[in-house]
């Protein structure tokens, strides 16, 4: 019989190459993947199910909250709350963090994540995901609080998302590259699909919101003029793709190369996106494909954040292509 392997052996395996302990953290992967698929399946009948739509509430970051936001919210909460292993979670839609039933006190890990990254997108059935990243507690025995889960993403343990697009996809790193997964929906399981994924050395998409060019700095608009002069050999095929969700633009990224930006700009000076939820697990992922992920001067994983909802400017992709745009940034200001 043809090899099948799922999400749990692959994990089983990792660890016994490793020779580590991993029950716990088994279980704990396999209950984010069940809420991913979970969300795939609401996703998948949204139209049927008529939870499309606003809830008509904003969330702490101000926007307008969708319906599906909140059950995949709810989900992901429900499927950590029950494991001794998580000591808390804490959700880009909720403003502060959750210490679990089980594990409050004695767990050891900490979870945080985007239930539903580009939710703005789901009306129009475009692409949608769920973002996640795993940090260990310096301490455990006492109850949590916010500032455990405000380190550097280079302490993160594991990252990953699910990516609910043409196939669902659940992609993830424990530090040891980068393993994708694709959802067969007959067996309800994720099969080994894209094992250790490395960026292309090719810088095939640009993406960025071309639209906000008025309130770009002049390092960003120096940079893309020059990958879009498309004079420099790196650049004679470079194309534009923009999705409008981050996680389907750097999925399609990561498989074709290329750089995703949402700089600092005039109206959002300290960047738009989010380090704990989306800038962190995506730059740890990014990395260990062979990548790279700046706020422009920095390495993402190499700041600390100073507060749950801390937001950054992200430019993520090919290492040269990073670099080219830290370089632009430093010259042009
Ligand atoms: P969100 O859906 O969690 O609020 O995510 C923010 C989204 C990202 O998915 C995407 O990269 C970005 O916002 C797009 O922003 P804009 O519409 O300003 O280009
Ligand atoms: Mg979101």
């Amino acid at each position: 019989m043809a090899e099948m392997l799922t999400l749990s052996r692959h994990i089983l395996q990792r660890a016994r190459q490793h020779q580590e302990a991993t029950g716990d953290f088994n279980l704990l992967m396999s209950h984010i993947a069940t809420a991913t698929k979970v969300v795939s399946r609401m996703v998948a009948k949204a139209g049927l199910l008529n939870v499309l739509g606003k809830t008509g509430d904003t969330n702490v970051q101000g926007e307008q909250v969708t319906k599906l936001d909140i059950i995949a919210n709810e989900m992901l909460q429900a499927m950590l709350d029950d494991l001794p292993m998580v000591s808390a979670t804490a959700s880009e839609e909720d403003e502060s963090f959750v210490p679990t039933s089980a594990g409050a006190t004695s767990g050891r890990y900490l979870i945080a994540f985007d239930p539903l990254d580009g939710s703005s997108n789901i009306e129009a059935n475009v692409s949608i995901g769920t973002i996640f990243s795993v940090r260990r507690r310096a301490e455990v025995g006492k109850t949590p609080t916010e500032a455990d889960f405000l380190g550097p993403g280079s302490e993160l343990v594991a990252a990953g998302y699910a990516v609910y697009g043409s196939s669902t996809m659940f992609v993830y790193t424990t530090g040891q590259g980068v393993d994708g997964f694709t959802l067969d929906p007959g067996v309800g399981e994720f099969v080994l699909s894209h094992p250790e994924m490395t960026l292309p050395d090719t810088c095939t998409c640009l993406s960025i919101n071309s639209v906000n060019r008025h309130r770009w700095m002049p390092g960003t608009t120096a940079y893309v003029d020059r990958v879009i002069a498309r004079d420099e050999p790196r650049y004679a095929k470079t194309t534009g793709r923009y999705i409008g969700s981050l996680v389907a633009d750097f999925h399609r990224n990561l498989i074709y190369g290329g750089v995703f930006l949402y700089p600092a700009d005039s109206k959002t000076p300290g960047g738009k996106l989010r380090l704990l939820f989306e800038a962190q697990p995506l730059a740890m992922i990014i990395e260990q494909a062979g990548g790279a992920a700046s706020d422009g001067q920095q390495r993402i994983l190499d700041i600390v954040p100073d507060g749950l909802h801390a937001r950054a400017p992200l430019i993520i992709g090919n290492t040269p292509d990073v670099a080219l745009y830290e370089q632009m940034v430093a010259t042009h200001g």
